[in-house]
């Protein structure tokens, strides 16, 4: 092409499409030396060299790729601080169990959200999120995002998934929140402010985490088109309401009871009724301080959130009412009638109750004691027995606290939603309760780790078991890795037409008197040829034993048909819906248009709404595109900085880490159909020097498209050997499979000549003026 001819071609660049670059290059002629040789660097393998461990910063460069390697890697890193590492699609967070200088400051924030390759920086969970937040936009189309974050309790979900928040709230608010630290307000700050209400009335202190979550949660944080965060909502997950009247031992209840003792002040004491030197049976271990005590910080998040004083007050009359029904016990009655008396003391502790409450005492005292029966249509009242009372009582505090739960989750998202209207795409956050193993487990772990099979399923369904299958389908030589499925441990539990849930469902229902019993016969009857449960012949105690992905756990059968029933007297309803307390009054309406048959009894058990609503969010989940962060809790002991080997390489095993690097590091994690392949890529082919390779870029039919794939990568390979492209890249079916390695050499290409193309434009025009 003549320089005339070039400059003419300059001037209608300009007519033609001059806004963009690719415009102003149409059919200009550039001519320049080979476009890469950078590559060679990247692509050499990672021998083992155990003085550079700590500097590898994805597993997959670990060579070979054992339990061991792995671990020593993680080792080295954490010995000198260095907490997150890239296994291949996964990122591993170890907790570091100190506070971490400057590792989340609004400056790290920026540089990850400005880089132009943020993967090319230290691994940290703001890749993760920036990853995620480009992927909204899409590079192809827009798509909703979730974050999985999984591990054991204790492992930095909570922390991390907190973290995630605060990033959108900083890098997706309107700009000038960019500029200082503390400006993050309107609905960030909102958004963020739902954190530590949600953490005080749900998470408690455990053994094995000071800070336990005992509910689960997702949070959709909603974008508009420009990608600004403009409102967020959040589902919840079966909260473990039986904390409110028996913590386990050296565990406590959940921390706003805490927060309300410590925090309040003499006139708030006065009107709760709670001297400072009053005991309380459902508050042990209070002098135990944890970090999360802070009254202020929940107060100041519920103003900011709207819950206004008066509904604040309305919220601390109920708990401090439920810590008062906590100190009533009941002494059995020595005449025929049987009926059981208030013990001692209770008298007091009822009236006050019923006070904090607004229900008259009288009648308080009644649903406590005394059972409504129907017999046709005559109501027959039956006194109750010692233990009867006791759970009547137990139940009321757990239905009043679960209720409001619900109800502050509820205010959150009327808070925080944005309207359907302003809001295009989402990017979930999971964060649920970590899987559990303690001495004695029932009901409440059963589901918690029922959860994290599901979640390790879905891992397994989306990543080694999708991913491998689609390498076979579009013909790519793959030999299969083989990985733990856990399928077989969740058809033990929730599968048809047997499984440990059906089973407790159909004993929950029959309202047998000796349901423990019976459950554990048919247990055993039903399910013995499923190799995932099991059962201590010698032991005295009900139970039975599940092998989960992540261990071994025995659960206690005594208690867990109740539990699961959950049964609610509906004179209790009857009750509260009267109560002179406007919002419990709202919140027990509520539960009878949940429940109308007036029995009483709820129709669904805990285990199948629980199923439901897990399910749920596996379908949202499946329409997202996940990114996984594996937390990983280095000791037992939540003590700073120390890493117990056999304690990592427990969980490592256990999530599959190992086959997710093999499968990662052999594998192209990158997928990009043909047509928009071409799309991006084609000017690659189109303005290289080897013309006689130049791609049509129209082409209509699948298998002509394969061809100009294969015609555009060999332009972009054509410095390396065919050997080196299969280990870079494979032409599929109907998509291109890429490693990221070969996705940055393509990018970079693309790069240069568009950024040559400007200059020789620039060029170009210069001389022709
Ligand atoms: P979990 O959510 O995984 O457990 P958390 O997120 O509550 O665990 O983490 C436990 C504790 O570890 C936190 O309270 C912090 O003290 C500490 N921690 C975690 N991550 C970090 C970090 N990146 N930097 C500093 N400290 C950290 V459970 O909810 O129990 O399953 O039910
Ligand atoms: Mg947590």
């Amino acid at each position: 092409m003549s320089s005339a001819d070039n400059r003419r071609n300059v001037r209608a660049g300009y007519r033609n499409g001059g806004a963009t670059v690719e415009g102003l290059i149409q059919n200009v002629d550039f001519s320049h030396p080979s476009l890469n040789d950078s590559l060679e660097g990247e692509i050499q393998a990672f021998l083992i060299n155990e003085d550079q461990l700590h500097t590898y910063d994805d597993l997959t460069k670990v060579n070979p790729v054992t339990p061991t390697t792995v671990l020593k890697c993680l080792q080295a890193r954490y010995s000198v601080k260095v907490f997150y590492t890239h296994a291949g699609c996964t990122l591993v967070a170890l907790n570091p169990f100190q506070p971490v200088p400057d590792l989340y400051s609004l400056d790290v924030m920026k540089e990850y959200h400005y880089a132009s390759q943020p993967q090319e920086f230290k691994p940290h969970i703001f890749i993760v999120a920036e990853e995620a937040y480009r992927n909204v936009q899409g590079q192809l189309e827009p798509v909703n995002q979730s974050l999985v974050v999984s591990g054991e309790s204790g492992a930095g979900k909570t922390w991390t998934s907190r973290c995630l928040m605060k990033y959108y709230a900083t890098v997706a608010a309107s700009s000038s929140v960019m500029k200082s630290q503390d400006t993050v307000e309107r609905i960030e700050r909102r958004v963020l402010d739902s954190n530590p209400i949600m953490e005080a009335f749900g998470n408690a202190c455990t053994l094995r985490n000071n800070n336990s979550s005992r509910f689960g949660k997702y949070i959709q944080l909603q974008l508009d088109r420009c990608q600004l965060l403009v409102g967020a909502s959040v589902q919840t997950y079966l909260l473990e309401k039986t904390r409110v009247t028996c913590q386990p031992a050296n565990e406590r209840n959940f921390h706003i009871f805490y927060q309300m003792m410590k925090g309040a002040t003499d006139q708030q004491r006065k009107e709760w009724m709670m001297s400072q030197d009053q005991c309380f049976a459902w508050l042990p271990n209070s002098e135990k301080t944890v970090e999360e005590d802070c009254f202020d910080e929940t107060v100041e998040a519920m103003v900011h959130l709207g819950i206004h004083a008066e509904r604040q007050q309305q919220i601390f009359r109920i708990l401090a009412g439920i810590l008062q029904l906590g100190n009533v016990s009941f002494s059995s009655s020595t005449d025929e009638s049987q009926t059981c008396h208030l013990s001692e003391q209770s008298e007091d502790f009822l009236q006050r109750a019923a006070e904090l409450l607004c229900v008259p005492a009288e009648e308080l005292q009644t649903c406590l004691r005394v059972r409504t029966l129907k017999a046709g249509k005559q109501n027959v009242l039956k006194p109750c027995s010692q233990a009867e009372c006791s759970v009547r009582r137990d139940c009321l505090a757990k239905l009043i606290y679960a209720q409001l739960f619900e109800w502050i989750v509820t205010f959150i998202n009327n808070s925080i939603c944005a309207d359907k209207s302003t809001w295009c795409n989402f990017i979930g956050v999971l964060d649920v309760y970590g899987f559990e193993c303690f001495q004695i487990n029932n009901l409440e772990q059963l589901c918690i780790n029922y959860a994290n099979e599901k979640l390790q399923q879905h891992f397994v369904a989306h990543y080694l078991r999708a991913q491998q299958e689609e390498y076979v389908s579009e013909g790519l030589q793959w030999s299969f890795v083989k990985y733990q499925d856990n399928q077989s441990c969740l058809d033990l539990i929730e599968g048809s037409p047997i499984s440990v849930f059906s089973l407790l469902n159909e004993e929950s229902r029959l309202n047998r008197a000796s349901d423990a019993k019976m459950f554990r016969v048919r247990l055993e009857k039903e399910l013995s040829d499923n190799g995932n449960i099991s059962w201590d012949k010698f032991s005295k105690v009900p139970h039975f034993t599940v092998a989960h992905y992540a261990g071994r756990v025995n659960y206690q059968i005594e208690g867990m048909v109740e539990k699961n029933k959950d049964p609610v007297p509906a004179e209790l309803i009857n009750l509260f819906e009267k109560s002179d307390n406007p919002l419990l009054q709202e919140i027990f309406a509520d539960k009878k248009t949940e429940n109308p048959t007036n029995r009483g009894l709820s129709k669904v058990t805990v285990v199948s709404k629980f199923k439901n609503s897990l399910e749920n969010l596996m379908k949202i989940l499946h329409t997202t595109t996940p990114h996984y962060t594996r937390c990983i809790k280095p000791n037992p002991d939540c003590k700073p900085l120390t890493f117990k080997k056999e304690e990592v390489i427990m969980q490592l095993e256990a999530c599959g880490i190992v086959e997710t690097i093999h499968i990662s590091a052999a594998g192209f994690p990158i997928r990009i159909p043909f047509q928009s392949f071409m799309k991006r890529y084609g000017l690659i082919a189109k303005y290289s020097k080897l013309r006689s390779q130049c791609v049509d870029l129209e082409a209509d039919n699948n298998d002509a498209l394969q061809q100009e794939v294969k015609k555009l990568l060999g332009v972009a390979l054509h410095h390396l050997s065919s050997d080196r492209h299969s280990s870079l890249v494979h032409c599929g079916k109907t998509k291109v499979f890429l490693t990221q390695a070969m996705l940055d050499l393509l990018e970079d290409q693309r790069k240069k000549i568009l950024s040559r193309c400007a200059f020789s434009i620039q060029c170009c025009w210069l001389r022709y003026q």
